[in-house]
């Protein structure tokens, strides 16, 4: 099989390179990882050399490109069925791809008012309407899921599902936003498993400051 490359930018602030990279990484999927870093004040014209969007994710296997966060999962898991990307369970699986949706098409408040950013120092800001609704429901997903499947994450198992939400785990934590004993105890499952440790040094040493995303 030819090797998989996966195109991301920076591990601090791309949020959207997080998703399919924590779902291979976590679910043993081999791949070659390849990070281009933001220039935003240049619109990012190098990331037009590799992505049909000029935007990042984007996996390369062969001659297929494919982006799109999510589309990217869903073809590694069909690539590797035995990694157990999505829960083995029908309904569970249904319900983990409708929460991955709602995810990649809303909370929109938090996603502008608070960017994803691994190594800000833990601190509250002034968080626009919205932002708190968006918040409660992530939280509502999150309790329910666990009750159901007993945890540590979503499903049980770590899944796609909890893939789509690492950046938002980041988020809650770094703005301080998440207050209640479930929520912590998720974001903990999370923050402890060996490949956000991974991201996370990488993170850490990265030495590029993107202003547009320091909130
Ligand atoms: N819906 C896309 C979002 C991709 C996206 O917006 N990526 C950002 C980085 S996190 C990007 O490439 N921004 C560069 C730009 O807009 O110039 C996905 O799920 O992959």
């Amino acid at each position: 099989m030819d090797q998989l490359r996966l195109y991301i930018a920076n591990k601090n602030y791309s949020s959207w390179s997080f998703r399919p990279w924590i779902a291979m990484e976590a679910c043993g999927i081999p791949f070659e990882e390849v990070l281009t870093p933001f220039d935003f004040p240049a619109g990012n014209p190098r990331f037009r050399e590799f992505s049909p969007t000029g935007r990042v994710p984007v996996l390369h296997h062969g001659k297929l490109r494919i982006w799109e966060s999510l589309s990217i999962i869903e073809y590694v898991a069909e690539l590797f069925p035995q990694a157990g990307l999505w829960p083995q369970d029908r309904g569970d699986r249904a319900v983990a791809r409708s929460i991955s949706m709602e995810m990649l098409s809303g909370f929109r408040a938090l996603r502008n008012a608070c960017p994803m950013n691994i190594r800000r120092p833990k601190g509250r800001i002034e968080l626009p309407d919205g932002v708190m609704d968006d918040v409660a429901r992530i939280e509502t997903i999150w309790r329910t899921r666990r009750a159901a499947s007993g945890g540590p994450y979503l499903f049980g198992t770590f899944s796609a599902a909890d893939a789509m939400f690492a950046p938002v785990v980041n988020r809650l934590d770094v703005y301080d936003v998440a207050q209640s004993v479930d929520t912590l105890a998720y974001m903990t499952a999370m923050k402890t498993h060996p490949a956000w440790r991974k991201w996370e040094a990488a993170s850490r040493a990265e030495p590029w400051i993107v202003p547009e995303d320091e909130a």
